[in-house]
């Protein structure tokens, strides 16, 4: 049996929700007349949900109690809910089923470890989740990515050691994480920005088999 675990990360790489998530974020800011735009958006992919309303407080300079705090976290997420309600399989990135068919009839272990406390039921309406031995979410860590908690967990879980997995990621956040776990990291989206990653793909379209072969065969060898 080859040695290899695979962690994908969910947000911008399986699926592209940071679409909604803006959305959602910018009915908020607007309500709250906060200036938010979509680049504004982009410090808060793979960051927990939390962590974005404090960055969005922060670019409003808004104080607030804990309870009005939670009661816009909460806003903030049904509404977001209500667009991943109609999500479905056609949002799934494009070849990422030809990358995870290939390791699944490799019998490759594959976690999913995203900061999303949604993640599993977005998993469920993309009907993906048969592929994946184990999941970590948002709803089973405490620290959230630069930490490597969540990888950790997923390689834990997987009972594969570090040095044998690998993960994909798009944020910067999560290829540090990796790298701090001691895990290989792939970055899947802008090579500028993800620098600190082993190997960098614009997409799934870009990974080939070749390519997986090569990162099976070095992760099962790491002794
Ligand atoms: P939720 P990932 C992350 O997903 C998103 O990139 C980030 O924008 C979001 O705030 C976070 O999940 C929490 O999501 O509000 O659904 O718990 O990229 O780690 O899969
Ligand atoms: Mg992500």
């Amino acid at each position: 049996m080859i040695k290899a675990g695979f962690i994908f990360d969910l947000d911008g790489v399986i699926v592209d929700t940071a679409g909604y998530h803006y959305l959602a974020w910018k009915k908020l800011a607007d309500e709250l007349g906060i200036p938010f735009s979509e680049e504004d958006n982009e410090r808060f992919k793979g960051v927990s949900r939390i962590r974005c309303l404090e960055i969005l407080l922060e670019l409003g300079n808004i104080e607030v109690s804990k309870e009005q705090f939670d009661l816009w976290l909460q806003e903030k997420n049904e509404d977001y809910l209500s667009y991943i309600a109609k999500m479905d399989e056609t949002e799934i990135l494009p070849d990422v089923v030809k990358v995870l068919d290939y390791l699944k009839d490799r019998k490759i272990s594959m976690a999913l470890g995203s900061a999303s406390k949604n993640a599993r039921s977005i998993l469920e309406k993309v009907k993906l989740i048969p592929y994946f031995n184990t999941m970590v979410d948002g709803n089973a860590v405490s620290k959230a990515k630069p930490d490597p908690e969540v990888f950790i967990k997923a390689a834990e879980s997987l009972s594969i050691a570090a040095k044998h997995c690998v993960v994909f990621e798009d944020a910067q956040a999560g290829i540090e994480a990796a790298n701090v776990a001691g895990m290989k990291s792939v970055g899947i989206g802008n090579s500028d920005v993800l620098s600190k990653a082993d190997y960098n793909f614009k997409d799934f379209t870009e990974i080939d088999f070749d390519f997986l072969d090569d990162l099976l065969s070095e992760l099962d060898g790491k002794s």
